[in-house]
């Protein structure tokens, strides 16, 4: 049973399951820490900045987790728009079982419906409720594309991931107001010139951002049938061509009569900003005890660009200065 004051307990019958909490309850406290953007500490992991509980998802995903060919992650950076690509991949994937006006999605968050895969993987102490999901598997993550084991990221495993990421000034804002809905009311808000710094120094939810993105990248020019990279953008200007090509990347391309059916669109439009968060369960502000957030707190703007309404012209500057020099000559940028 673990003991760690970083972590719920979880009872566990399962050895391998012991050891692993072990591991980590004794790795964590040893590792370089941050204040994190609520109330919570980050620590660095592997070269990225983690709060405890991922870092033992990430731990029990590389111990336990049985990869099948089938599995499909959706993985972000948070707040690059997984809510969006949970709900697109979901309805591409499953759309010969559900009517658009009687969907899952208009009865659950996407949050809910696609569930986040480093969160999942201890639930009852045992990798059981993974090993029962049917195939294909749909789960989601933020965990960077490094920290994969190679049974899941090595070419010849056919488990597939689906890449999302955005121009970092958007995710900074998202995530400050974001992070603000998180702090308790006792403690005064996350200043956005310290949100500015911290994610500047890389000290952000499964951060450095830019880390993150360059590994995912990497990953789908090097297999580009193991990883379809695309941005926020994109999928906000060519929603149709996207959604296509997730489907193509997925084996599950649409045939001619579905195109003739408007299949495609109304994938978009059922997934769409708009849609999404005037659905009554996306209007939700109650939180539950596992999860300090609502199902509203996932939808704010939903738009390109906001950022020009929060940062200074400095702030712009060093923001683009710092993805000019990461993503240096790699063939992608965010314009
Ligand atoms: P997470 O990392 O906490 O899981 P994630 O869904 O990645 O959240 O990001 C939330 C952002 O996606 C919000 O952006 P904003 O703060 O700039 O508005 C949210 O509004 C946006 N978003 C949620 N659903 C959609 C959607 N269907 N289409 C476009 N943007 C969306």
């Amino acid at each position: 049973m673990e003991t760690s004051k970083f972590f719920p307990i979880v009872e566990t019958q399962d050895e391998g399951y012991q050891k692993t909490f072990k591991n980590c309850a004794e790795l964590v406290p040893t590792l370089p820490r941050s204040k994190g953007w609520w109330l919570d500490e980050l620590f660095q992991y592997q070269g990225f900045w983690m709060s405890s509980f991922p870092i033992r998802g990430s731990m029990l995903i590389n111990d336990h987790f049985k990869p099948r060919p089938t599995d499909i992650i959706v993985a972000t950076s948070p707040k690059c728009g997984t809510t969006w690509l949970r709900a697109l991949v979901f309805s591409i994937i499953n759309r010969a079982s559900f009517d658009f006006n009687d969907h899952p999605l208009r009865k659950l968050n996407p949050q809910e419906l696609v569930l986040l895969f480093e969160g999942h993987i201890h639930k009852d102490g045992s990798t059981s409720f993974l090993d029962e999901l049917p195939s294909p598997r749909l789960l989601s993550t933020h965990i960077p594309y490094s920290l994969f084991p190679k049974r899941m990221t090595d070419d010849t495993s056919a488990c597939r991931f689906v890449y999302i990421c955005r121009d970092p000034k958007d995710v900074l804002v998202s995530k400050w107001h974001f992070s603000n809905k998180l702090r308790p009311k006792e403690v005064p808000p996350l200043s956005l010139e310290e949100a500015f710094d911290l994610f500047c120094k890389g000290v952000s939810h499964y951060g450095p951002f830019w880390d993150h993105v360059l590994g995912y990248w990497k990953a789908s020019v090097e297999s580009p049938k193991k990883v379809l990279f695309l941005t926020y953008e994109d999928v906000k200007k060519e929603p149709l061509g996207c959604v296509k090509k997730v489907a193509e990347f997925l084996g599950v391309p649409f045939s001619p009569e579905e195109e003739n059916k408007k299949t495609v669109e109304e994938i978009v439009k059922l997934c769409s900003f708009e849609s999404l968060s005037n659905l009554d369960v996306n209007k939700s502000v109650a939180k539950r005890s596992e999860r300090p957030v609502s199902n509203s707190d996932f939808f704010r703007k939903g738009e390109v660009g906001d950022w020009v309404n929060h940062l200074s012209p400095e702030m712009v500057e060093k923001m683009n200065q710092i993805t000019e020099q990461k993503l240096q000559g790699i063939g992608f940028n965010f314009r």
